[in-house]
């Protein structure tokens, strides 16, 4: 049997260059962790970008960078500062991104931005053409990559190879807009196996296939020339017990252990011990919907006055993609309404939202999970959501609200939740009312569902189910070749 070879746009790695000395330290993100067991040993071997372009990269440290990589099980594709621009910040976010979550108007289709992306696609496939053999199982993550199977498949017919995509995948009618859209799937076919986080997204596919390139599609096989190809739903887990030690010891902390944060919070919380504490945690996206949630707020308190100074609004964005314009703009956006709506509606003793614009530790992230009563996520679309679940699996007493948006993946798999669309504000107005005065008792058994759920299909059971898939079909492979 051979290596698995994973890839990704970027590394699981952060590089650091100090004083003409390199060092890789892993990065501790869902991905990385859920791969641990799909990614140890000098049986597999990691490919992506390091994050560093070509521009960057003194050239007398290239070797030393390969083997401070090596020694993660990880190598480079080298990149160039106007290859990620065309790849990564022309056609994997101006393009499929916008497309993919349903914002057809910010969808940008550049001919430039498309060949940039095939070619770096070609450079990914060629670094794993080179770094692999023909009896290795190769696993490609996400829709900066969907030439990749393909590109492989050319030159290595009888390798195994998965793709995972970690978006949603649109419906025809919108996917079909696409000029590229042909060759977009032509790329993802050139895999063996094809997951996506919903049975929804899987049907979606299937349909483009079916209409777009009029392939037989039987169940959930495709069939294309003389290869049968699997797709399927692997709704993607969090690191449980990782969210739930750290709650743990959390609470276990004296007072003088604590960190500012978490004093902060504790002293809202005794100052104003009838306050309820809402939180919303997402990467400042569009997609994610707070410009939308924060107007819903402002909707839920003039609709419900009563709830003035008796609830707070956490809000924390984490900077993302902000050399697009979109981002930009909707940075400026949520800047305005966050001033406007304090400025209109606070008192002395309140302000109605706290508003973080940064990326927080870890320890900080579970500072606020678990001092929140309510966690308040409205994605617009969201290929999964793994906030939601961090949420759930910080809350070791049980107790919390979770109020969810319909259009995030998983709310497929957390029905418990109080489920809503994010465009009706009267509906999410009556969520918060109920959300603020639910039992405790209700809140228990709601939570206790949950999380039974998220510990047994943690990340790791992912990683293996989507695995175990694909060796099996490497399996039916092999068996149908020796026939
Ligand atoms: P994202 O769009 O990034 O992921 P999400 O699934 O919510 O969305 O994951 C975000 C992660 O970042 C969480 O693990 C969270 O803890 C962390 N995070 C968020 N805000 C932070 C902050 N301010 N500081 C530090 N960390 C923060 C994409 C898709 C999702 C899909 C995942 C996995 O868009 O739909 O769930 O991939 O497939």
């Amino acid at each position: 049997m051979g290596k698995t070879i994973i890839i990704s746009n970027r590394l699981p790695v952060q590089l650091q260059i100090s004083n003409g000395t390199i060092t890789a330290t892993p990065s501790v993100g869902g991905l990385a962790t859920g791969m641990k067991s799909v990614h140890s040993g000098s049986e597999s071997l990691w490919i992506g970008w390091s994050g560093l372009t070509d521009e960057e990269t003194p050239p007398e440290l290239e070797d030393d960078i390969d083997k401070a990589l090596a020694e993660q099980g990880c190598a480079k594709v080298n990149l160039n500062a106007q290859e990620i621009d065309g790849f990564y910040f022309g056609f994997s976010n101006r393009t499929v991104w916008p497309l993919f979550h349903y914002f057809l108007e910010y969808s940008e289709f550049e001919l430039d931005f498309w060949e940039t992306y095939k070619s770096v696609n070609q450079k990914f496939a060629d670094a794993i053409i080179e770094q692999s053999d023909e009896d290795d199982t190769i696993w490609v993550h996400d829709y900066q990559l969907m030439l990749v199977p393909q590109m492989v498949r050319e030159k290595r017919p009888n390798t195994t190879i998965g793709f995972f995509l970690h978006i949603p995948f649109p419906s025809y009618e919108i996917f079909r807009t696409l000029p590229w859209r042909k060759e977009v799937l032509e790329g993802l076919l050139g895999s063996d196996l094809i997951g996506f986080h919903t049975y929804d997204y899987e049907r979606h596919f299937l349909s483009s296939v079916r209409r777009l390139l009029g392939l037989d599609v039987s169940f959930n096989d495709v069939y294309l020339d003389n290869r049968v190809i699997k797709v399927d739903s692997f709704p993607m887990g969090i690191d449980y017990k990782k969210f739930k030690d750290a709650a743990i010891m959390h609470d276990s902390k004296k007072s003088k252990e604590r960190s500012d944060l978490q004093m902060r919070l504790d002293n809202h919380k005794a100052s104003a011990p009838d306050t309820k504490l809402i939180l919303s945690i997402d990467r400042l996206d569009y997609s994610k919907g707070i410009a939308k949630r924060l107007n819903a707020f402002e909707y839920f308190l003039k609709k419900y006055p009563e709830f003035k100074e008796k609830v707070r609004l956490i809000i924390l964005a984490v900077p993302s993609r902000s050399n697009v314009p979109q981002y930009q703009l909707l940075k400026k956006e949520i800047d305005e309404l966050v001033g406007r709506i304090n400025g209109e509606l606070s008192t002395v003793n309140w302000t109605p939202i706290w508003y973080f614009y940064r990326s927080l530790p870890f320890e900080s992230l579970i500072d606020l999970y678990t001092s929140s009563d309510i966690a308040w996520l409205t994605p617009l679309r969201d290929g999964m959501n793994l906030v939601a679940k961090e949420y759930i699996a910080t809350r070791t007493d049980q107790t919390g609200v979770l109020i969810l948006s319909e259009m995030a993946g998983s709310a497929y798999e957390m029905n418990e939740a109080l489920l809503i669309n994010p465009n009706n504000f009267e509906e999410q107005a009556d969520t918060l009312k109920q959300a603020f005065y639910m039992p405790v008792e209700e809140q228990i058994s709601r939570n206790s569902f949950l999380q039974k759920r998220l510990e047994r299909y943690n990340v790791e059971v992912w990683a293996n189910e989507f695995m175990n898939a694909l060796n099996e079909k490497r399996d039916i492979g092999k068996a149908f070749i020796s026939e």
